[in-house]
């Protein structure tokens, strides 16, 4: 057990200290990357099935999902397993929608004349990288592609490895994907990036995928945007006096389970919690089936700390931004309102993070790496463009042009004051 009593920052001491940052380096995988971009960009198709055979032991004629796969997959899922999934579908979509509801366009007059205002316009085609993963996460599918659905986005395409568990498939199908390809890692963003024989070319690329897939995305940006990075999961609980060390424990565990490099952690200004929670992690190790990946990520990044006070609690726990911010304290949805950057917020102890995770309806594809600092998780907003537009009349003519004129004349573009001028001309001359 490791127990530095060194402080990561002002008013904060460990309890349990993580014997490791979570930066790494990536050079090596950016290198490998950039070749299987470039080669699936040069020769498409043929490229894909090389690295699906390379690194996937897949040996593909044809890579898109037939509809006669499609209805073997649904057919094969069991019946509560597709209760659930449409369980889930339906909460995912219902908030998306009252989300998309919030985002409107906008017609304004900002002064006489000059007309301005912005419409919400879907996205055309979007690629959703469904990742295989040790466990198939069956919600993953659901988290990229329904929110994409209630956009309105065309057409949705949707790539998972080729030895994914058939479940995804008809997760990918009932979430409502309009194409699907059996394509994995950094092959599957360089065909939905720039297009192949059988992989039409997408707009956006969005969802988590392990260290290729995500340097892939991040190579590939530029013509085609993409949702964020995302790095291994992250679960922070702040808490008072009044936490659970049982309940903190079991939602830390449930998220180290993950991958032996999840972050997880408790911020609290309660010492008897903060030691009763690492005892109580201890204890629940011992009896976890998945406890082999849970404790080396406990150890390696795992932390406790104790805080001097509230203020202390709350700074440190805003310069971490968790990507999962659970809220176990005494009024906790008063304190909520106190947290600045996280990646999604879980209020009070009755709201544990795999509720949403899995169905509770919030998307589960969220900022790591502190990412939480500038932006929120997936949402439909990313599957829309807020696009500005403008008109003007003579009124707005006489008072922008001759400050656009002035300024650029002082720039040195003249055909920028040209342009500027011409409409003020045209308007003289008429008015004579
Ligand atoms: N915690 C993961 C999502 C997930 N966990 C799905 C289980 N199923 C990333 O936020
Ligand atoms: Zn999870």
């Amino acid at each position: 057990m490791t127990a530095p009593a060194s402080s990561p920052f002002p008013g904060v001491i460990y309890v349990k200290a993580p014997e490791r940052s979570s930066v790494s380096d990536n050079a090596p995988v950016e290198t490998l990357v950039s070749e299987i971009i470039a080669n699936v960009r040069a020769y498409g198709d043929a490229a894909v099935r090389d690295y699906s055979l390379k690194f996937d032991k897949a040996e593909l004629k044809v890579f898109e999902v037939t509809d006669e796969e499609r209805a073997e997959a649904l057919a094969e899922l069991d019946p509560q397993t597709r209760k659930d999934t449409e369980f889930a579908i339906d909460n995912v979509r219902k908030f998306a929608e009252a989300q998309l509801a919030t985002i409107l366009p906008l017609e304004v007059e900002t002064l006489p004349g000059v007309h301005m205002g912005h419409r919400v316009i879907p996205i055309e085609r979007v690629g959703c990288y469904v990742p295989g993963g040790r466990y198939p996460l069956l919600s993953a599918p659901i988290m990229t592609i329904v929110p994409a659905k209630v956009a309105g986005v065309d057409e949705i395409v949707a790539c998972l490895p080729p030895n994914a568990h058939k479940a995804m498939i008809a997760g990918c199908h009932l979430s409502g994907a309009d194409r699907i390809f059996k394509i994995g890692g950094a092959q599957a963003i360089a065909a939905m990036a720039y297009g192949t024989e059988s992989v039409p070319a997408v707009n956006k690329i969005v969802g988590p995928g392990n260290a290729f897939v995500n340097e892939a995305k991040r190579q590939v940006f530029g013509p085609v945007g993409i949702d964020q990075l995302a790095g291994p999961s992250e679960i922070f609980v702040v808490a008072d006096a009044t936490g659970d060390a049982e309940m903190i424990a079991t939602d830390l565990l449930a998220q180290a389970e993950h991958d032996i490099r999840t972050r997880v952690g408790l911020i609290t200004t309660d010492k008897a919690l903060a030691e009763a929670v690492q005892k109580e992690v201890e204890a629940q190790l011992e009896t976890l089936s998945t406890a082999n990946t849970a404790r080396e990520a406990w150890i390696n990044y795992g932390e406790i700390t104790v805080c001097e006070n509230e203020d202390a609690m709350i700074a440190y726990s805003d310069l971490i931004a968790a990507e999962h911010l659970q809220v176990h304290t005494a009024d906790a949805r008063a304190f909520a309102k106190k947290l600045r950057n996280y990646g999604s917020l879980f209020i009070g102890e009755l709201a544990s993070v795999v509720y949403s995770d899995k169905c509770s309806g919030t998307n589960h594809t969220l900022p790591t790496m502190g990412a939480g600092r500038y932006t929120g998780g997936l949402w439909v907003g990313a599957y829309v463009k807020i696009a500005t537009h403008q008109w003007l009349d003579e009124r707005g003519v006489s008072q922008v042009a001759p400050p656009a004129a002035r300024q650029s004349a002082s720039e040195g573009l003249e055909g920028h004051r040209r342009a500027a001028q011409l409409r003020l001309d045209r308007m003289q001359a008429k008015a004579n």
